[in-house]
């Protein structure tokens, strides 16, 4: 069985990767987690794709880490394991990933939704690092990122208590970017996606890589590191053609060079 589907189909320059394992709510095994590395990494390859879409079902994004492979393990085993490479290598992606998150995004899948650029909610979604009510912690970034997003005191309650956040919750605190009725939260992942497929290729890398920056810098470097990549964008053709048709009062036609 394959637990990462991937289409191309929905709009030009966008790729829709869907987690498929329905019946274990998404369980992010190692299995599905090498493929959906694999799927990331051929696709930011792609000069076809231009942003990538990643979902679950209405029911799931993913309910977290597989419990069951995990329950037996010893802290040698994690760390031979050594899962961090499949999580470092969507961590690397270079093109902008949308979480299109649906039903629950818990512990690892709240964390790989929080890996991606923005998150698309439906009302349905609920997200959380439950790790504590099995007796440990996040240990995919959690601890850092939904800190960063939604501030100390409530990250802080919800790593200690393993509540969740209702998606209303979450727009409030701004850990996503949109909620919407759960008919339409892939469609508008998609419009969003399409969206940002329409802008330079390039220069949508190095702002990705520059906003990501802020978080993993103090503000000095993060500076310096946004204007380095700033004064890069000036090597590309892109940057010269969207400049261009801006004068001539046209749309810009962006190859991605
Ligand atoms: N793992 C394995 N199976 C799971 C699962 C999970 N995380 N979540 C759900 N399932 C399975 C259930 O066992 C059940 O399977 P069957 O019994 O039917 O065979 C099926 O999915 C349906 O689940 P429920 O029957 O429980 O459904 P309910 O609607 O009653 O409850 C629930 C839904 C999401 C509230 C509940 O399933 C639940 O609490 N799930 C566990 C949530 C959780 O604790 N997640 C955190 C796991 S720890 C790292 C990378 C990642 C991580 C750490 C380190 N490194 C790179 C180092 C991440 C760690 C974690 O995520």
């Amino acid at each position: 069985m394959e637990y990462i589907l991937v289409t191309e189909q929905h709009e030009p320059f966008v790729a829709l990767v869907q987690l498929n394992r329905p019946k274990d709510l998404n369980a992010l095994n190692l299995q599905l987690m090498q493929e959906l590395s694999e799927a990331l990494h051929q696709l930011d390859k792609n000069e076809r794709v231009r942003a990538i879409i990643i979902t679950g079902n209405e029911q799931a994004f993913a309910a977290g880490a597989d419990i069951k492979q995990m329950a037996d393990r010893s802290a040698v085993d994690m760390l031979r394991i050594d899962q961090f490479s499949t999580w470092d290598q969507i961590r690397k992606t270079k093109k902008p990933l949308i979480a299109a998150v649906s039903g629950f995004a818990l512990g690892g899948g709240c964390e790989l939704a929080m890996t991606c650029d923005m998150i698309i909610a439906s009302e349905t979604a609920k997200f959380g690092q439950p790790e504590i009510k099995i007796g440990v912690m996040p240990g995919a970034g959690g601890t850092q990122r939904l800190t960063k997003a939604i501030g100390k005191a409530k990250a802080m309650e919800l790593v200690l208590t393993g509540r969740f956040l209702s998606a209303e919750e979450a727009m409030g605190y701004g850990l996503v970017n949109k909620v919407v009725p759960v008919e339409m939260y892939l469609r508008e992942a998609v419009q969003l996606g399409r969206e940002i497929a329409q802008m330079a290729p390039i220069a949508a890398q190095l702002a990705k890589e520059a906003v990501n920056r802020s978080f993993e810098t103090h503000l000095d470097e993060g500076l310096h590191f946004e204007r380095k990549n700033f004064y890069l964008a000036f090597a590309s053709e892109d940057q010269k053609e969207g400049m261009k048709a801006f004068i001539e009062k046209r749309k810009a036609d962006y190859k991605g060079r």
